[in-house]
C-alpha cells in the first residue's frame, strides 16, 4: 500500500507522518520543499501543478491524501493556478494512474459566510469566505466530478484548526486534533463513493454536525475542552457576538485582501 501525501512538509503533513505510519505502508511525500524521508517513507520535491510531475509521483500509488497548496487567503491568480488548477492536475494525473481512493484537504473557509447558528449539518452549501474557500468549494467540486464520472472514491475533509493544540478561543469549537487527523484520514482512505465530512474533533464547544463522519467510520476521541480554562485565562471568555464566533469563518470573514485583483 502507497500513499501520496501532497503538501507533506506544510504543518498537518508533518503532524500526520508519524501517525499515518503502518507496517506494509509507504509514504510517499510530495512538496515544493525538501522532506527528508525516514523508514517506510519516500520524497519527491515536485509542484502539483506540473502534470508530467505529478504523473510520475502516482507510479505506484494506491490512494492520495491532497494536502498542497496555498493553506491561507492569496491573491486570486495565485489561488486559481495552485489551488484550483493544482486539485485538477492531481485528480487528473491520480485517474490516468487508476488511483481508486483520493482524499482531499478542505476547509471550514468554504462555508464561512455561513452564522453560525444551532449545529451546522453535514453537505453545508458553499458560502466561501476567500478566494481560498472558493477554491476549497472547487476542490469539492472537482472531487465530486471526479467520483460520479470515473468512479473515483473522493472524500473531502472541511477541516476546522488542525494543530497540535488549540491556539485560541475560536478553536475551542473548531480543533481537529493531530490524532484525529489521522483517524479521519485513514476512515476517508478507507470509503467509498463521495463524502464532504467536517474535519473536527469531539469538542464540547463544537459546532458541526457529526453524522457524516461516524458514516465513514470516524470516531472522534479528543475534545478542545481540556484546554479551556488556560484559554480563557489568558484571552477571556469567549464573544458571541464577535466575528470568530459569529460567522463559521470567523476572521477570515473581515475585510478582503489588500491586493490588485
Ligand atoms: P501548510 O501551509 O502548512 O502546508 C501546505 C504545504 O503545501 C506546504 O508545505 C507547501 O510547501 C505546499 N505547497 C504549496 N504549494 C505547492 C505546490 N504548488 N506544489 C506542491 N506543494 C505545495 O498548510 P497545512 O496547515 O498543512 O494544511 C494542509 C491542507 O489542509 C491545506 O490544503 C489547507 O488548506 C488544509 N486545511 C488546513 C487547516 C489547518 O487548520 N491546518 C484547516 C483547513 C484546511
Ligand atoms: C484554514 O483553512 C487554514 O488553513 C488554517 O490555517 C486555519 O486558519 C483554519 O482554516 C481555521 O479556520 O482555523
Amino acid at each position: 500500500m502507497r500513499i501520496l501525501m501532497t503538501g507533506a512538509a506544510g504543518g498537518v503533513g508533518t503532524l500526520l507522518r508519524p501517525r499515518l505510519a503502518r507496517e506494509g505502508r509507504v509514504l510517499r511525500l510530495l512538496d515544493l520543499a525538501a522532506v527528508e524521508p525516514g523508514d517506510g517513507e519516500e520524497a519527491i520535491t515536485a509542484d502539483v501543478t506540473d502534470p508530467e510531475a505529478m504523473a510520475g509521483a502516482m507510479d505506484g500509488v494506491d490512494a492520495v491524501l491532497h494536502l498542497g497548496g496555498y493553506s491561507v487567503e492569496h491573491p486570486w491568480q495565485d489561488i486559481l493556478d495552485v489551488n484550483i488548477n493544482g486539485t485538477y492536475v492531481v485528480l487528473e494525473a491520480a485517474r490516468k494512474a487508476g488511483v481508486r481512493h483520493v482524499v482531499l484537504a478542505s476547509s471550514n473557509h468554504a462555508v464561512g459566510f455561513h452564522p453560525r447558528e444551532a449545529e451546522a449539518p453535514d453537505y453545508l452549501f458553499p458560502r466561501p469566505d476567500t478566494f481560498y474557500g472558493v477554491s476549497k468549494v472547487t476542490k469539492e467540486a472537482l472531487g465530486s466530478l471526479y467520483h460520479d464520472r470515473y468512479g473515483m472514491a473522493v472524500t473531502c475533509l472541511r477541516i476546522g484548526s488542525c494543530f497540535e493544540r488549540p491556539r485560541d478561543l475560536r478553536m475551542l469549537s473548531t480543533w481537529l486534533s493531530p490524532d484525529d487527523c489521522a483517524r479521519l484520514t485513514e476512515a476517508g482512505l478507507a470509503a467509498d463513493g463521495y463524502h464532504v465530512v467536517w474535519g473536527v474533533s469531539a469538542n464540547t464547544r463544537g459546532w458541526w454536525s457529526p453524522e457524516e463522519g461516524r458514516a465513514i467510520g470516524y470516531e472522534p476521541k479528543d475534545d478542545a475542552e481540556v484546554y479551556a480554562p488556560g484559554l480563557i485565562a489568558e484571552l477571556g471568555e469567549p464573544d458571541p457576538e464577535s466575528m470568530e464566533h459569529a460567522l463559521l469563518g470567523g476572521r477570515f470573514c473581515g475585510p478582503a485582501l489588500d491586493v490588485d485583483n
